[in-house]
């Protein structure tokens, strides 16, 4: 029989009212005495069979994820404290006050430099009871210990902590915010590029900490079944807010990490119900509905809401009326009563119910102001950590109830503005002193400084005894130094430098380079393959059966094509990271593979293969967090350039990856033509991230237009790796006549190359014009070079100058150069200052076209032919042709010079 539908109620909206109370109590108390007598586990079964019995009878429950809005872990079950209150409670005022006072003092100085009180505010407990009992630090080795993505607005209490325990400066503390001054500063957030010693994990971008973390609890668990390492159980601790959920990447990932169960991970979400502007949600209950995002993903939720100070009245009411109440109350109500009076708090909360005023008789209103959240009282705060720790087979989210702005009183606690509440009064200073009982005289107010106790004190003693049990201090960073070798040899590489006859493309050049490197004896384990379902398109597929594509279970199944040579294989200890149709994951993937060096102290090589389209502008923050986390590795934007991956169309068409990767700093942009072109780039690479300990990564766009390779030139290598280098000379002129040729240069990169070489061959054959071929293989790294020499010069105007090397190529040079790439024109552009008014691009500007590769290099007018005709009106704009040439060549060539603008079509 079909099920009628129901629409769906919320525990918190909906239910119908009681219309027989005594039959209501009945069944409770039946209920009741079944947990008694008979167990919980009997309990169960019975709700059990009511609701398959529901189903038989047509009564259908409504769908919900959540339980009542109370703590998960009720206080019988509470464990005993691991530490001593009283002291915890001193450190934990004391690194509040200091906190707060590295914002205020900061913005005392230079008003707007900014900084952010009320995050951590909130976040201390939470913070302080990791820091007291849970975080591990790095160990003996440097390399052991928890990892923990702390929230990025919350730093200052961070450095707070750092500072009690001697690891900041007051120096540092007044730079807070002021990195260039001398003795150094303090990161305005966890930058790992900027506090290499320090921060692990950038997480300020709001989503990336959480996804990261997910992606490293998940990469720990593919060293150890591959065998690598072990990481022993370490812990990934994400801490975030409750506003910072609504980043997609926040939630995105939530069910890999428990269809991977990995009970490494925990989630600590701050829910102090307030974002920037306002209330996370004011009209529902952020708790309520994370709680039913992650149990319904399989995650093992606990609820932080309530103090040890309601336990008297939870315990007291047996009306169920005070769990209906919370239930019901909106979050947008909640922050009211904290900027509220015990009073107000007594009336619309307890008011609803003549029962719960009862319950309340003997409470003050100041008692009811008082009584606290979860999120502030480290009974609750342990006993949630300790169960998150001792949990398997899931991972772990942690829902506490704070207050934002926690302690700021008037100067913020609760109110819509306080995330960016950075000036405190005398008098609001005076109040916070008071309500942590620091130690500042009145007359010291005014300046907010810092207080540390002395180092013989029972707050320090107690703050380094429990840090040094734990394995030292968190955060910290600390990498492997060591050089790796890298296989240079011809074994390796030769085959690439040789060159083939037949049409290959550079992916699947790629391919092969990489299966080399799996195989090599030396680093090949340690190269982490990262696809998102793509392998097939870029001819991956011969690795599935070679390599094994990691998965923490294995193969359960018998796989469809198992009879075939390449069939889909999974292993425990499979080698490539196939995340599925998420370049996010991948990239997150690919950041903890390519930190592995710091977070783990091994080196691993990933190679992060993508549809080049998807790559920046879909998750360049990942990437500019990748090079703040200072990651070794290679993406490789696959499918590359605007026109030569046919017939896709606007949406696949990629032609200008290489922009965006023009502006990260550490990143290497290369758009190799060749195999042996490839093969130099990669090898140095690998050279400069594992043996010299670099810390860049690199961009490689890869072609999927099938051409023979040629052998590499002589003495290519260096302008390879530079950028830039003669591929060709101009073809020999007549033997009878001196070379009066026009002459120019023509640079290509990328599959484009081949254009300018056919490009090369119709000036010279048809046009008596001599051009001189060039391969540009990244006008990144000549800009770049070319920017540091000017610098230099400027700054020692008496020296003898140094030479950019694209300006040493063209010195007295007066020729023309055109240059093609299936890039937009500002690729080439990049070099432009260095070669004065001679430097002409051609390039894809505009929107892809669904066509064959012919029509659109004609569309975007990149095509060998067009390509002529820009060297040809060059020569005639320089005066060494007539104009009438071009003319000329526009018709023999076929170009229809009315034909549609790409730029604009
Ligand atoms: C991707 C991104 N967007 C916007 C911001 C700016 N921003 C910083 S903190 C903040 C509000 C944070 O709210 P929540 O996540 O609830 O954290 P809380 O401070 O309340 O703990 C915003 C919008 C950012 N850091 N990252
Ligand atoms: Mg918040």
């Amino acid at each position: 029989m079909s099920k009628p539908y129901q629409a769906p109620l919320n525990w918190y909206t909906g239910g119908e009212a009681d219309t027989d109370i005594n039959e209501t109590e009945e069944w409770l108390t039946a209920f009741e005495q079944v947990v008694q007598v008979e167990g919980r586990e009997r309990a169960c079964f019975l709700l059990k069979k009511l609701l398959e019995k529901g189903y038989e009878t047509d009564v259908v429950l409504p769908f919900t994820g959540n339980t009542p809005y109370i703590n998960t872990i009720p206080k019988s079950e509470e464990p005993a404290y691991g530490g001593d209150r009283a002291l915890e409670r001193r450190i934990k005022s004391i690194v509040r006050w200091n906190a707060m006072a590295m914002v205020v003092r900061a913005n005392k100085k230079f008003s707007g430099l900014g900084g952010h009180i009320s995050t951590f505010a909130s976040a201390a407990t939470l913070y302080q009871v990791g820091f007291h009992h849970f975080f591990r630090g790095r160990g003996e080795s440097g390399f052991d210990g928890d990892m923990v993505y702390f929230q990025g607005h919350a730093s200052p209490g961070i450095y707070a902590h750092a500072f009690l325990e001697g690891r900041i400066s007051t120096g540092q503390m007044d730079n807070f915010r002021r990195e260039l001054e001398p003795g150094g500063g303090l990161a305005s957030y966890p930058h790992p590029w900027l506090m290499p010693n320090f921060w692990e994990f950038p997480t300020v971008s709001m989503g990336l900490g959480p996804i990261s973390a997910i992606y490293q609890a998940k990469f720990n668990r593919y060293l150890r079944d591959r065998g690598l390492r072990d990481p022993q159980n370490r812990k990934i601790w994400a801490f975030l807010g409750d506003g910072e959920t609504d980043e997609p990447e926040t939630l995105g990932a939530i069910t890999l990490a428990s269809r991977e169960k990995l009970d490494n991970l925990i989630f600590v979400i701050n829910c102090n119900l307030q974002r920037l502007d306002g209330p996370v949600r004011g009209n529902g209950k952020i708790i309520q509905e994370l709680e039913t995002a992650f149990r319904g993903a399989g995650w093992n939720v606990i609820k932080v809401i309530w103090s040890s100070d309601w336990d008297p009245l939870i315990e007291a009411d047996n009306t169920g009326l005070l769990i209906q109440r919370a239930n019901e109350t909106l979050d947008g109500e909640y922050q009211k009563y904290v900027v509220e009076t015990g009073g107000y708090l007594r009336r619309e909360f307890f008011g609803k119910y003549p029962e719960l005023l009862e319950l309340v008789k003997g409470y003050t209103d100041e008692q009811l102001h008082s009584l606290r959240r979860g999120g502030h009282d480290p009974a609750k705060v342990y006993a949630a950590y300790k169960a998150a720790v001792e949990h398997q087979g899931s991972p772990t989210v942690i829902l506490a109830k704070t207050v934002k702005g926690y302690g700021l009183g008037e100067a913020g606690e609760g109110k819509n503005v306080t995330h960016q509440q950075k000036k405190l009064t005398e008098d609001e200073l005076r109040i916070f002193r008071d309500r942590f009982d620091i130690p500042v005289s009145d007359a010291e107010l005014h300046d907010a400084p810092y207080y540390c106790p002395p180092e013989n004190s029972p707050e320090i003693q107690y703050l380094r005894e429990r840090r040094r049990a734990l394995g030292g201090p968190v955060p910290a960073r600390r990498v492997r130094k060591e050089p790796l070798a890298i296989p240079e040899g011809n074994d390796v590489w030769g085959r690439f430098f040789e060159g083939v006859d037949r049409g290959v493309s550079t992916t699947m050049v790629f391919v092969q380079m990489l299966t080399q490197l799996l195989k090599d004896k030396e680093i090949g384990k340690k190269i982490v393959p990262i696809v998102p379902d793509e392998a097939r398109t870029f001819g991956m597929e011969s690795l599935f059966r070679q390599f094994g594509i990691y998965s923490h279970v294995g193969q359960l199944y018998e796989p469809v094509d198992k009879s075939m040579l390449l069939y889909y294989r999974e292993v425990t200890d499979g080698q490539i990271l196939e995340e599925g149709i998420t370049e996010a994951g991948s990239m997150a993937s690919f950041i903890a593979a390519g930190t592995s060096y710091a977070t783990h102290g091994i080196d691993m090589l990933p190679f992060f293969i993508f549809y080049s389209m998807f790559g920046f502008q879909r998750v360049g923050d990942l990437i500019w967090a990748a090079a703040d986390q200072r990651t070794r590795g290679f993406l490789l934007g696959a499918t590359s350039g605007r026109t030569t991956l046919m017939g896709e169309g606007l949406q696949h068409e990629d032609g200008h990856s290489l922009v965006l990767a023009s502006v990260v700093p550490n990143l290497l942009a290369y758009d190799p033509a060749f195999a042996y072109e490839l093969a130099v780039i990669i090898r140095d690479g690998m050279k400069r991230m594992y043996t010299e300990r670099q810390d860049i990564f690199y961009y490689i766009t890869l072609y999927n237009e099938n051409y023979p390779m040629p052998p590499m030139p002589a003495g290519a290598e260096e302008g390879i790796l530079k950028g830039l280098y003669k591929l060709r000379p101009a073809p020999p002129g007549r033997e009878d006549v001196p070379d009066e040729r026009p002459r120019l240069h023509l640079f290509g990169s990328g599959s484009l190359l081949r254009e300018a070489m056919r490009a090369q061959e119709i000036l010279a054959e048809r046009y008596g014009v001599a051009a001189e071929l060039w391969s540009a293989p990244s006008y990144k790294e000549l800009r770049r070079e070319a920017l540091e020499a000017e610098r230099w010069n400027m700054l020692h105007p008496e020296a003898e100058p140094r030479k950019p090397y694209v300006v040493g190529l063209f010195e007295g040079d007066d020729n023309p150069i055109v240059a093609v790439t299936d890039y937009m024109k500002l690729v080439p552009d990049q070099i432009a200052p260095w070669l004065p008014g001679k430097l002409y691009a051609l390039g894809t500007d505009g929107f892809g076209r669904s066509e064959t590769r012919e029509a659109i290099r004609r569309f975007f007018e990149v095509d060998a032919e067009c390509v002529v005709i820009a060297a040809l009106h060059q020569l005639a704009k320089w005066g060494r042709i007539d104009r009438s040439v071009v003319t000329r060549a526009i018709g023999e060539l076929g170009v229809d010079p009315e034909k549609l603008d790409p730029m604009v079509s």
